[in-house]
């Protein structure tokens, strides 16, 4: 990939892909594509056709699906299942059939058995029952993995296919409904802080593991293997590190400066138990995330508190993965 190569980001808006375009623009890429859900509804596929015939991009970054927290994924299983196929089809079938170069399909760690051995290798795939509440998101993305794989099989088209964890970052949605946990309790402490309630309200029991990867970080993963990597097999984008959801709520509470109390509402689901991701593959070929958690959380909470509106977000927007 050249710097005067045509990059097409797809989701450009969302979380990841802003933080791709960001990172393709500080490293000196001039030729970058982008169109707006209003510009180009990727869900049309001969609107997404006509679109990759004028353009031809040379490499493709498919970073548009429909995302969101457990109660979203639980709650739009039909559009989370049927749009990010139409979504990833629509992009993935263009680029092969207008004669891209290369392509990167951003999967999600959700792909993994809910039971899978931990931390999770990419071996697992497909070896049991997925988690039920982010089942439709998954078995879309296992569809997007195995796209490639056959196109790449069939007709020998370079596409590759990435697995974030659990990713945060600017542009992230805050919607308290919708979101990923992390805006989510980001916003909540903010909030309850500003109006000196007693108390904030978390989902779940807090027991549940997860990993968290700063957007950043994951963008800059995502073009070191568009650069550095051609292989069939998908990989892992992580950081190797895990902290329980009860763990995370202190730590945002203790960066906000919250100091009132935390209680569980356990009819909320837990989801998966653990969510660890296995990055030995991706640190054998060379690549390390920078961004620590509290660093990270830290940098999100000045950037929320300096771009906040509450407005609602709906989970439709093109956001990348995870
Ligand atoms: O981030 P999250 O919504 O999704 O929730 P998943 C992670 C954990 O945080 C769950 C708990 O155990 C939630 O119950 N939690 C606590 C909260 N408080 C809150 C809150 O205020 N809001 C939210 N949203 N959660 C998603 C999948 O699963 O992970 C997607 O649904 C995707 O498909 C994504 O794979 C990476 O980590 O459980």
């Amino acid at each position: 990939m050249t710097h005067t190569n045509s990059i097409y980001v797809a989701g450009h808006r969302g979380l990841v892909g802003s933080a791709i375009v960001q990172r393709l623009r500080e490293q000196g890429y001039t030729n970058i594509i982008t169109r707006t859900s209003k510009e180009l509804d990727l869900r049309r596929q001969a609107d997404v056709e006509r679109f990759f015939e004028q353009e031809r991009p040379e490499y493709v970054f498919d970073a548009a699906a429909k995302v969101g927290g457990i109660y979203a994924n639980n709650t739009y299983r039909a559009d989370f299942l049927y749009e990010n196929l139409a979504i990833q089809n629509n992009i993935i079938h263009s680029a092969y059939r207008f004669g891209a170069t290369k392509l990167l399909f951003l999967g999600s760690s959700c792909i993994y058995p809910k039971l899978a051995p931990q931390p999770l290798h990419e071996d697992a795939l497909l070896t049991g029952p997925l988690e039920p509440t982010n089942e439709p998101y998954a078995i879309a993305k296992i569809a997007g993995i195995k796209l490639c794989e056959a196109l790449r099989d069939q007709y020998g088209f370079q596409a590759i296919s990435c697995m974030p964890t659990n990713l945060y970052g600017p542009n992230d949605n805050f919607d308290l409904q919708t979101s990923h946990v992390l805006p989510a309790l980001i916003r909540k402490f903010i909030e309850a802080k500003e109006s000196s309630a007693p108390e904030v309200i978390a989902w779940g029991t807090g027991s549940p593991l997860r990993e968290f990867l700063h957007s950043h970080d994951a963008a800059d993963a995502m073009i070191f293997l568009m650069q550095n990597y051609d292989g069939r097999e998908f990989l892992n984008i992580g950081t190797g590190q895990e902290i329980s959801i009860k763990a995370l709520t202190e730590l945002i509470a203790e960066i906000v400066g919250y100091s009132g109390t935390i209680t569980w509402d356990s009819t909320k689901p837990d989801g998966t138990p653990r969510k660890l991701m296995d990055v030995g593959k991706l640190h054998h070929l060379g690549w390390r995330h920078k961004i620590e958690l509290r660093e990270g959380i830290t940098s999100v909470v000045e950037w929320y508190l300096q771009t906040r509106t509450f407005e609602q977000k709906e989970p439709t927007k093109e956001i990348s993965h995870a």
